[in-house]
């Protein structure tokens, strides 16, 4: 029998063993029993199934886990799904209102934090043993509040008695600064599609007091550590108490994780000389490279000598960059690492002067003239893997953001191209069009996400065109209610709908798009009516202290209300400013877009994972040449993406020139000016704040950082275009199609084999 046959038959024996069981759960009268039911039965399923072994295991350790809620997720994994989902139809209910019971587990933030999630559904849907190793946040990132068109951020408690976490008697001793500490170990399952189970695992304190946070707005008292630790995901930084917290929260994080490691390989009978045997830790981004010096420490307290203990730790520990941006590269001063982790500065000093003996380039030292620590650079020099997210990314990163380590290290160096999980960001946001893609190329794409390439077929098939601009406007129909019921706006199924969705930052540019909108409504002002209206739906979060962030979505949110306000310019034109975007709202909205805006200033978005989501559910992108959106274009050729704007030689040539300068584009170019001046114009000083909006035009006229002045008209060209583009339904319908079946490289399985073959080699 081959394995498709065999998983088949899998499915249907489990369909009728737990038959009994869903009938009776989904026969209960309160939603809530009926999700406890499922959660209790999916945990059963999950054991019986048993977890995935191995003598070599991988330790993903990140600071963030965007996992989503876990109830389709895991039902679909597990095969049940469909049952489960008829039988509640049967009973007059729907998977949706039992969705809404579950919390959306608050543990990341953006890109880095969701690509972890989906490479642990990846990593168990491939059957590798590897597990997650990160904090338990209680209050996690905030939740989003709008307020007077402002972000207002407010504690985001998500645990609930009834959840998929899990206490476990796991526990450990972690100096923090001058106490010791005794640890918690909590778990999540995390379930393969179609096969075994990892986990995921949660470090936390049971001092941790949640009631030392006051209402409105988010304060506590920083400084007593064993009460706020595991508070929050990224507590304010902005000041030096901030700082400190962040740096015993990674700590903490990666002393459970050294210590966990080495418990788990004795158990497998290494004698810790073979540790590298036993456990590979892939390192995400920098937030765990303390996990070097404390495993190192950890090892030499296990009689293990110092050089020993060095050459065992760099063969098991492998690094992922996530960005270039000069402000996002952790370093800390020395001085801090004295007040917090005492235990580990003679480790790192170690390190650092091992590295000056052999190499007298200050670019590569751990520790700067300045006595700063520079994390990055004990990754690249103590692990044996250093790989960026993208096929660009990692030429930036070896030709020159870390040329002078390529330079010593060829062979460290590897690429690996970002990925998504199918099952969240296609089986289980789009359902219409898994359905209408099985019925044309069968199942196999499921599990071999390269299949998809066979719906290239049904590009020149009218009929099925018309299906998938029919499934399209179902999604929207989805989407207008679900907005109506939470937002309270209503917007036109028959219109474009335009989506940029990420968090908020100056080189994603959001600030161009609402550019966009101001010329567009311009336009509108003055008699140029686009042929279908335009929905324009924005979602991001802000980091609290990033001024000019919030300032963003403040602009956003009073065009917004202009443009409402205006009965010229509204039956055209509608701005949708989503409140909390999380991933539950992602899988709601990204499967109803028409276009994917994907515009950051070129060499300065490392991946984007977003890009690949709408792409595989039908979207088209508009982007610069940047991150995976290069590969994106490759794959999907010209006539199917809209591209704009100087590209990342370019970008790089001006940042090296010092030679771009907003306020010479503003002074010569009027039609520019006129954009940016609408800025603080009387229209939205009449429903805005003055002082952010002023603060937002000095900053795009005289700093313009992320060069928005450069591309806007490029981007509002190319923009216009492709609206009119979209008025050819025929032609639009093979451009999704194109796009969602080249979309198959872009599973997080295809990644994750990747990493396996180059860099984990786990069996
Ligand atoms: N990314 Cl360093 C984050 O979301 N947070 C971070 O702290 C860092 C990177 C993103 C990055 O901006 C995206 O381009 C990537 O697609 C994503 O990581 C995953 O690699």
């Amino acid at each position: 029998m081959d394995v498709y046959d065999r998983t088949h038959r899998n499915v249907e024996e489990r369909e009728s063993m737990y038959e009994n069981e869903i009938a009776q759960i989904t026969a209960k009268n309160s939603n809530e029993e009926i999700y406890s039911g499922l959660l209790e039965l999916a945990g059963k399923i999950t054991q019986q199934k048993g977890r995935i072994e191995g003598k070599k295991k991988l330790y993903y350790i990140s600071a963030e886990f965007l996992i989503g809620k876990l109830l389709s997720n895991n039902l679909i994994n597990l095969g049940i799904y469909d049952q489960v989902a008829e039988s509640l139809k049967a009973h007059g209910k729907s998977m949706a209102e039992i969705e809404e019971i579950e919390n959306e587990p608050s543990l990341g933030n953006g890109g880095l934090g969701r690509l972890a999630a989906c490479f642990l559904d990846s990593i168990a849907t491939l059957g590798l043993p590897g597990d997650g190793i990160g904090l338990n946040y209680h209050l996690g990132l905030f939740k989003q509040e709008f307020e007077k068109n402002l972000q207002k951020e407010v504690p985001n408690p998500w645990m609930t008695q009834k959840s998929w976490l899990r206490r476990t008697d796991v526990s450990y001793p972690v100096i923090l600064g001058d106490k010791k500490v005794q640890s918690v170990m909590y778990e999540i399952d995390v379930t393969g599609y179609d096969n075994k189970c990892n986990t995921l695992k949660l470090f936390d304190l049971d001092t941790v007091d949640e009631s030392i946070v006051q209402d409105g707005g988010i304060q506590f008292d920083k400084e007593n550590i064993s009460k706020n630790l595991t508070l929050f995901l990224y507590p304010d930084d902005s000041d030096y108490q901030g700082q400190l917290l962040r740096i015993y929260q990674q700590y903490f994080m990666v002393s459970n994780a050294a210590q966990l490691i080495i418990d788990e390989a004795q158990a497998k009978g290494s004698n810790l000389y073979d540790l590298p045997d036993y456990a590979v830790i892939q390192i995400n981004d920098t937030h765990p490279t303390m996990v070097i010096p404390e495993m190192i420490r950890q090892l030499v307290l296990h009689n293990i000598e110092m050089d020993d203990a060095i050459e065992i730790v760099s063969k098991m520990c492998a690094y992922t960059n996530h960005t270039i941006l000069a402000e996002a590269l952790e370093t800390w001063p020395l001085w801090f690492l004295d007040r917090v982790v005492p235990q580990l500065v003679p480790i790192i000093k170690m390190l650092d002067v091992k590295v000056k003996e052999k190499y007298q380039d200050e670019r590569v030292a751990i520790i700067d003239k300045d006595q700063r620590v520079h994390m990055a650079h004990i990754d690249i020099h103590y692990g044996f893997s250093v790989n960026g997210v993208a096929a660009l990314h990692t030429k930036i990163l070896e030709e020159s953001e870390l040329k002078p380590f390529k330079d010593i290290y060829p062979n460290k160096f590897n690429n690996k191209t970002n990925g998504i999980t199918f099952r969240r960001w296609l089986l289980h946001c789009d359902h219409e069009l898994a359905a209408f893609i099985t019925e044309k190329i069968g199942d196999g794409y499921k599990k071999d996400a390269a299949e998809l390439e066979k719906l290239l077929t049904a590009a020149d098939n009218a009929a099925d065109l018309e299906k998938i601009l029919a499934i399209k406007k179902i999604k929207k129909q989805q989407l207008k209610s679900y907005l109506e019921q939470k937002e309270g706006v209503t917007i036109d199924e028959d219109s474009i709908l335009d989506v940029q969705v990420k968090r908020l930052h100056e080189y994603k540019r959001q600030q161009m798009n609402a550019l966009y909108i101001i010329y567009k409504y311009m336009q509108i002002k003055a008699g140029h009516k686009p042929k279908r209206p335009i929905t324009m739906i924005f979602g991001a979060k802000a980091a609290p202290a990033y001024t000019i962030a919030k300032d963003i979505i403040h602009l956003i949110l009073c065009l917004s209300e202009v443009i409402r306000k205006d009965p010229e310019v509204s039956p055209y034109l509608k701005v949708v400013m989503l409140e909390n975007y999380n991933v539950t709202y992602a899988e709601k909205v990204i499967p109803a877009a028409d276009v994917s805006e994907q515009i950051s200033l070129a060499s300065k978005e490392a991946s984007g994972t977003g890009n690949m989501k709408f792409m595989l559910n039908g979207a088209i992108t508009l982007g610069t040449e940047d991150g995976a959106n290069v590969e994106i274009h490759e794959f999907v050729g010209d006539d199917n993406i809209y591209i704009f704007g100087e590209s990342s030689n370019e970008v790089i040539e001006h940042y090296k020139n010092a030679d771009y300068v907003a306020e010479k584009i503003y002074d010569r170019d009027p039609e520019i000016a006129k954009l940016v001046d609408f800025i603080i114009s009387k229209e939205l000083f009449a429903v805005g704040n003055k002082k952010s909006l002023i603060r937002l035009y000095m900053e795009i006229v005289t700093k313009d950082w992320f060069m928005t002045l450069l591309d806007i008209k490029d981007y509002i060209r190319v923009k216009e275009q492709l609206f009119e583009d979209y008025e050819d339904r025929n032609a639009w319908a093979k451009k999704m199609l194109v796009n969602i079946s080249k979309a198959g490289f872009f599973s997080s399985d295809r990644t994750i084999e990747q990493y396996n073959e180059d860099i984990w080699k786990l069996k």
